[in-house]
């Protein structure tokens, strides 16, 4: 990762002075939102939403931005370009900012935001050719009645952890189940089934964050004239399927190929909707977006 110039509350730092307090209290409770956004082919990818989603996290959590959604668009822009790169991710923080020891966050002076622009460490491009091997985990998605899993927090401990069980177990990807037993997500990453031609994938009510990406991919499978069935999934419903794949910022689009030692569709191989999905989303990534 080479980073350096960072956007730190409103000025341009070089990386190795964009330095936090050890009081923030982004640090000490997890308290503040997140983003991160891709950018290809000099443009940003789905901008606005992703900016509009970090706004509605720090309302969720009564974190008051004192920048508007316009301006953290331009700083991101600004960022990305300071940095001279064309292809890469941006990575947004908003803590609550500096504060005593002590929960409350009434008590700190200001929120803090740092934009990094980097270039991303992709998957390697043969899990996008061969698609990725995933493992239920025992941790689950937090209930509603928790924070809710719409806020992107700093607090992602829950899904770390998803993560070191699914590494442990020799997968990339974990896959996380609501506490009712229905499948909500993987650790970062949105997922969808195909079976007999039809797509499905789990409503956000079941746990996941609403994902940009699995946005845009309900567009592409609409685009492409295949009908997209928002339901409640279980892991049958997936060890039963043809072909899986999993959304995200991060991972873009990318098959998922064996779930708990079952190969998807009795082959394990990635499918044909799933390559074809795959590729109108990198032409979308290539030719769409916010330039800077
Ligand atoms: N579920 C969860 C829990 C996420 O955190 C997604 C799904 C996919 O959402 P988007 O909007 O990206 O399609 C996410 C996204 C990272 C990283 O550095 C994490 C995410 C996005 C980008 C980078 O681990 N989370």
């Amino acid at each position: 990762m080479t980073a350096n110039k960072i956007w730190l509350d409103g000025n341009l730092v070089d990386e190795n002075e964009a330095k936090v307090s050890v009081f923030d209290h982004g640090l000490l409770y997890g308290d503040g939102v997140f983003e991160g956004i891709r950018f290809y082919n000099n443009r940003v990818f789905r901008l606005e939403e992703h900016i509009h989603r970090l706004f509605l996290s720090a309302r969720a959590i009564l974190l008051k931005m004192p920048w508007t959604e316009a301006e953290v668009c331009e700083a991101t822009c600004e960022t990305i370009r300071a940095n001279k790169l064309s292809d890469g991710y941006v990575r947004l923080v908003v803590t609550r900012g500096v504060g005593g020891l002590g929960l409350n966050p009434y008590l700190c002076e200001k929120p803090s935001m740092f934009i990094i622009a980097s270039s991303i460490q992709l998957y390697p491009e043969t899990y996008y050719t061969e698609g990725l091997e995933v493992v239920t985990t025992s941790t689950r998605r937090p209930a509603p009645a928790a924070l809710s899993p719409q806020v992107k927090s700093l607090n992602y401990l829950n899904n770390v952890m998803a993560k070191v069980e699914a590494l442990k177990a020799g997968a990339m990807e974990g896959l996380m189940l609501n506490e009712q037993g229905f499948v909500a997500e993987c650790t970062g990453d949105n997922i969808f089934v195909v079976k007999e031609g039809k797509v499905y994938t789990p409503p956000i009510s079941d746990g996941s964050l609403d994902g940009i990406t699995r946005q845009v991919l309900i567009e592409l499978i609409e685009q492409a004239g295949l009908t997209l069935i928002e339901r409640s999934l279980t892991r049958y419903d997936i060890y039963t399927c043809d072909e899986s794949f999993l959304t995200g910022t991060a991972a873009e689009v990318i098959p998922m190929v064996k779930l708990d030692d079952r190969l998807i569709g009795g082959e394990g191989l990635p499918g044909p909707i799933t390559k074809k999905l795959i590729e109108d989303f990198r032409e979308l990534t290539r030719s769409t977006g916010t330039s800077y």
